[in-house]
């Protein structure tokens, strides 16, 4: 049976890698997982032990250029063929393009990726299977995506273990999880488009969710073999499906019983799903707000809930001692100083006990990123390919006001926290106090971390450390 060895270079667990390990390796697969960050200049010599067919890399924007770069190094070092997966080549086929890309395959990929290492077991080509994007005498061949799965608990519970391994990764604060699959929201920002034309689908089938006893089960395995002192349900909105939330919160509370986090849509935070969340011992909801500024949100993000939907929907969760964390981005297309500091001010009426502030990221294909160019505010031959920024540095586009609105980014955290002080930073933003900006952006960044994650003080540290150069 092949080995398959996935390398990154982030050292946290990816839930797409997990999965799809699980899966394989339920299928007589060897697969292994390698975090660049936390092997250091041991990599390839570890690598070269596992003695893998195939290299795996899960790709995400922005963290593309790693991959292509471990991808060289790969081929170089082995001398085996690399396949990419994950969102990023997903979106972006013409990632093929690359000499160090040999296969892509896109989209969910625990079926189309087994029958690919199966094919490697006979000794088949693979240039015919679902999902497969390749290259031939220069020639580029791309398949149409094999259909999405429907019965998500169909894949084994995923050994932990291949990352786990790590001690920074296993005793890191929060451990990831997925309960499903899919959002049935369309934000005009948002991959969710992408992933639609994918697999040309309009309505609930995409959709999916592990059985409330499969998530238990998973769960408590977890549980029993690793310290879990937080966990975050990375799904989409958690909160999809009250009555699921119904039957999977007592038997949480019951049987696990650790503080976790979960994602959530305005308009679905009712009463009763705070309600549900503050019995389960929710400890925060992140709800993506983008913008307080109502044009801004409704035109340019595609979210049309009212301002007043979002306070409510923090007031209820306060009432049941749920914590908010609010995901905010400056810096949009057409954004003014004012408007980016409305959402500071809606942050700070609704009492968001942690912010998130990131700063627009054009994603090429999305409806946001075509108003950008709409507009010439993005150059018309910007790629994807390109990104290098992090959300946390300079805007990419050219439009008035945006040096401001990059700096109101840098206060957001006072400002949230302290209303009072928002008339100063408005008056502030417009000098240029170089790396002053960038000092209070890391120092309130690193506050709200440690009251989000509830990581002790000496965890933090080591954590903003390794993860410094992504800023
Ligand atoms: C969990 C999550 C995280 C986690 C874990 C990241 C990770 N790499 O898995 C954390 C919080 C750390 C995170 C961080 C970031 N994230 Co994030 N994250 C998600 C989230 C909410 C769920 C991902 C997930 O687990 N899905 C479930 C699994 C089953 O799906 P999957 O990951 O896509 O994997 C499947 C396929 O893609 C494929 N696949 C995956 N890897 C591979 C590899 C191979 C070889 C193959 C063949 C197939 C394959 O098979 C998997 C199983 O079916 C998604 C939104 C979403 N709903 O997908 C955003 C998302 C993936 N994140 C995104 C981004 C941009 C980021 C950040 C760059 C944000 C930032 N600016 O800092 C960072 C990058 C960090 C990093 N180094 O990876 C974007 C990616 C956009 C894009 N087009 O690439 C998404 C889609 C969100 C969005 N709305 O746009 N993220
Ligand atoms: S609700 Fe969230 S996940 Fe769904 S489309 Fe909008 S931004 Fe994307």
């Amino acid at each position: 049976m092949a080995t398959l060895l996935f390398v990154h270079d982030s050292p946290f667990e990816y839930p797409g890698v997990l999965s799809l390990s699980g899966y394989l390796q339920s299928k007589g697969h060897t697969v292994e997982v390698l975090v660049e960050s936390c092997e250091g200049a041991a990599l390839w010599d570890k690598a070269r032990e596992i003695k893998p067919d195939w290299v795996g890399f899960s790709s995400i924007f922005s963290r593309h250029h790693q991959c292509y770069r471990l991808a060289r190094e790969a081929r170089e070092k082995l001398g085996v063929g690399t396949v990419f997966g994950g969102p990023y080549v997903s979106y972006f086929p013409q990632a093929i393009q690359h000499e160090e890309v040999d296969v892509i395959i896109r989209g969910e990929a625990e079926e189309s990726l087994l029958l690919f290492l199966d094919s490697h077991d006979r000794g088949e080509d693979y240039v015919s299977l679902p999902s497969i994007v390749t290259k031939r005498n220069g020639q580029v061949l791309a398949n149409p995506p094999h259909p999405l799965e429907s019965n998500l608990d169909k894949y084994p519970i995923p050994n932990r273990s291949i990352y786990y391994k790590y001690s920074h990764i296993r005793n890191a604060y929060h451990k990831q999880f997925m309960s499903g699959r899919g959002c049935p929201y369309n934000c005009y920002f948002c991959f969710n488009q992408e992933f639609r034309k994918l697999y040309d689908i309009k309505g609930k089938e995409l959709l999916r969710r592990h059985s409330p006893e499969r998530m238990i089960e998973e769960l408590a395995q977890c549980k029993s073999r690793w310290p879990v002192k937080r966990l975050v349900f990375n799904d989409d909105i958690f909160i999809l499906d009250p009555a699921w939330l119904e039957v999977f919160l007592p038997r949480y509370k019951k049987e696990i019983n650790v503080p976790f986090g979960c994602q959530a849509r305005v308009e679905m935070v009712t009463d009763r799903i705070a309600r549900l969340l503050g019995m389960g011992g929710c400890h925060h909801v992140m709800i993506g707000l983008e913008s307080g500024n109502t044009r801004v949100r409704h035109q340019i993000m595609g979210k049309t809930f009212s301002n007043e939907q979002f306070l409510r929907a923090a007031d209820l969760l306060h009432k049941y001692g749920v914590k908010v964390t609010a995901y905010n981005i400056l810096g949009c297309p057409t954004e003014t100083l004012d408007e980016a500091l409305d959402t500071v001010r809606l942050n700070a009426r609704a009492k968001v006990d942690y912010p998130w502030f990131g700063l627009y990221n054009p994603h090429p294909g999305t409806q946001t990123d075509a108003i950008a160019r709409a507009h010439g505010y993005l150059d018309s031959n910007f790629t994807v390919e390109e990104q290098r920024r992090s959300v946390f540095g300079r805007s990419l586009l050219k439009q008035p006001q945006i040096r401001e609105v990059e700096r109101v980014h840098k206060f957001f955290y006072l400002g949230a926290k302290m209303p009072w002080f928002i008339p100063v930073i408005r008056r502030v933003v417009r000098y240029n106090l170089g790396p002053i900006y960038t000092l209070i952006f890391l120092i309130t960044y690193f506050i709200r971390y440690v009251g989000e994650s509830g990581a002790s003080l000496w965890q933090a540290i080591l954590f903003s450390a390794r993860n410094l150069k992504h800023y």
